[in-house]
């Protein structure tokens, strides 16, 4: 299961990140999860390089990105999704396009 208080606070952690190697799971991972942080880094680098969490299709994995994510997973829709964020070059700006996107593409279960 995917959720917004470990998992996409990981993954918002490293995709704000521009110092490589840093351990960024401190108070954000799943005290029972094995996963190293080691892990964590190259999973989120897979998805960065192959814009696998380019939610809104700007052709950059980012801060953004991961904030949507989070929202999505918090049960945030419509409006609420995207407020206060800029989309001038993204495919997806809607909240529905991009519910429908992490759906789809990146297997989430929404709320
Ligand atoms: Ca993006």
């Amino acid at each position: 299961m995917v959720r917004p208080h470990t998992d996409a606070l990981l993954l918002a952690r490293y995709l704000a990140n521009t110092a490589p190697n840093v351990d960024l799971t401190a108070n954000a991972k799943n005290p029972t999860s094995v996963v190293t942080a080691a892990t964590i880094q190259a999973a989120v680098e897979a998805m960065r390089e192959g814009l696998a969490v380019d939610v809104d299709g700007d052709g950059a994995a980012n801060s953004k990105d991961a904030l949507i994510i989070m929202r999505a997973l918090l049960g945030f829709r419509d409006a609420t999704l995207t407020q206060g964020l800029t989309f001038n070059s993204s495919s997806r700006q809607s909240g529905a396009d991009l519910r429908t996107w992490m759906v789809t593409n990146c297997g989430l279960v929404l709320p």
